[in-house]
């Protein structure tokens, strides 16, 4: 692809994202002659937009890191139900299951995950709300992960199923992104459960939803697998 069509792509997708986001919010497509080619018209700009999005993933660019005095203490909770209804997951019998296009899916338990090599990050951490905060988190890099349990890493993608019933998924080359972890800890003590105990995943390079807590089982496939907040129109990408 040469540069101007690159250009091009990026005000395209760009002039996209930005219908989609002025079109889904409060839209009042009740009114219409006809809601769902509309609905399904507004979901195609989305795949596409989706697929623009991943041609400008460049996967070596990395996110912004920061001081350990900016760190963000204590965290700022968000999920879909209030902080006292977070799952409690017992660590000391907790599994990681695998499945999909997986060589070897013996499922990992957390004394086993702490046995592979850890990376820390100070990255900031931005939720489509519209707030973000400063974090530190260390666990196992996702690559490295993925190499080591024989992941197809040609498939598209990699889900998440979590303790409290969210899901999301996330692109392969973002997966492989060097700062994509299984985080483990939190200022280098473990993850405490609202904040996603045992193992949550930290992907700076996405958004906040696209960073699943108290992840239960990982899979890697060619099926897309949505998510939470994906399947309820959130665009799918959500690179940040
Ligand atoms: N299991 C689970 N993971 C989740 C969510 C959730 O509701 N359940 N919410 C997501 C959203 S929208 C955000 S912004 C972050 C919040 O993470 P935090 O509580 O560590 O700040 O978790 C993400 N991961
Ligand atoms: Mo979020």
């Amino acid at each position: 692809m040469n540069k101007l069509d690159l250009g091009r792509r990026k005000l395209l997708s760009r002039a996209l994202a930005l219908g989609a986001i002025t079109t889904l919010p409060g839209c009042d497509f009740e009114d219409l002659a006809h809601p769902d080619l509309v609905d399904r018209f507004l979901r195609t700009m989305l795949a596409f937009n989706d697929e623009m999005q991943a041609l400008l993933f460049n996967p070596h660019t990395l996110a912004p890191t920061f001081p350990a005095s900016m760190v963000t203490n204590p965290p700022r909770f968000n999920a879909y139900y209030d902080i006292s209804m977070a799952p409690m997951v017992d660590p000391a019998t907790y599994q990681l299951e695998l499945g999909g296009q997986i060589q070897d899916k013996q499922p990992w338990t957390l004394a086993a995950l702490r046995g592979l090599p850890q990376e820390g990050q100070i990255t900031r951490f931005i939720c489509v709300e519209g707030w973000r905060v400063i974090g530190q988190w260390s666990g196992v890099p996702l690559a490295y992960f993925l190499h080591r349990i024989g992941a197809d890493t040609t498939c598209k993608y990699v889900s998440f199923k979590c303790a409290d019933g969210y899901y999301s998924s996330i692109d392969m080359a973002s997966a492989l992104h060097p700062q994509t972890i299984l985080a483990l800890d939190f200022l280098n003590v473990p993850l405490t459960a609202p904040f996603g105990a045992p193992v949550r995943l930290r992907i700076p390079v996405k958004l906040g939803f696209k960073n699943p807590k108290s992840i239960m089982q990982l899979a890697v496939t060619n099926t897309y697998p949505g998510g939470y907040w994906e399947d309820q129109g959130y665009d799918w990408f959500s690179g940040s």
